[in-house]
């Protein structure tokens, strides 16, 4: 059984339903959501003229691999309506793998642990709710240590 961190995202539709959606259908898919963080209204980062965004984070554990747990989260995002068009579009639903075990991957494809939780607080406030003394494989950081380290100054709101 692998520990496995999704951000899930959404900022485009009904989101509250589009994360609940999710979280069914990978319990359906990939595996037991055994921790939910609170959902978190959040301001975009990157491309800023676009809706804030609903965040949640969860803990799963799954018998599948990296490569086929993010053929899961792409099948959902499919499913759950998301179209891909150009980068940082809004989007109805994004599932992403934060960690994965202790596993470091870096394919065209897929980096693990994601290669920008360090630098976000959307990412970071929620986990730090979750897992203050989560280590980061890489930089051997908890997550309480990234979130006192990061300048990220935009707006994450817990709803
Ligand atoms: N996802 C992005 C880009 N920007 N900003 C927020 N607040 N939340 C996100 O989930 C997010 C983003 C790319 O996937
Ligand atoms: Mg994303
Ligand atoms: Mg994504």
């Amino acid at each position: 059984m692998h520990k496995v961190y999704l951000l899930l995202g959404s900022n485009m539709g009904d989101s509250r339903q589009m994360l609940h959606n999710a979280v069914q259908e990978i319990e359906k898919q990939i595996g037991k959501v055994f921790r939910k963080s609170h959902v978190y209204s959040t301001e975009p980062w990157g491309k800023k003229d676009q809706p804030y965004f609903f965040n949640q984070i969860l803990v799963i554990k799954t018998n599948l691999n990296p490569s086929e747990t993010l053929s899961a989260t792409l099948k959902i995002e499919s499913q759950l309506g998301r179209v891909r068009k150009e980068k940082n579009a809004p989007r109805t639903i994004d599932i992403d793998i934060l960690f994965f075990d202790k596993i470091v991957l870096a394919e065209p494809k897929l980096y693990i642990p994601h290669p920008h939780i360090a630098q976000r607080k959307f990412v970071l406030i929620p986990l730090n709710s979750l897992s203050p003394r989560l280590k980061h494989p890489v930089s051997g950081h908890s997550v309480h240590q990234m979130l006192l380290n990061c300048t990220d100054s935009l707006n994450v709101k817990r709803i």
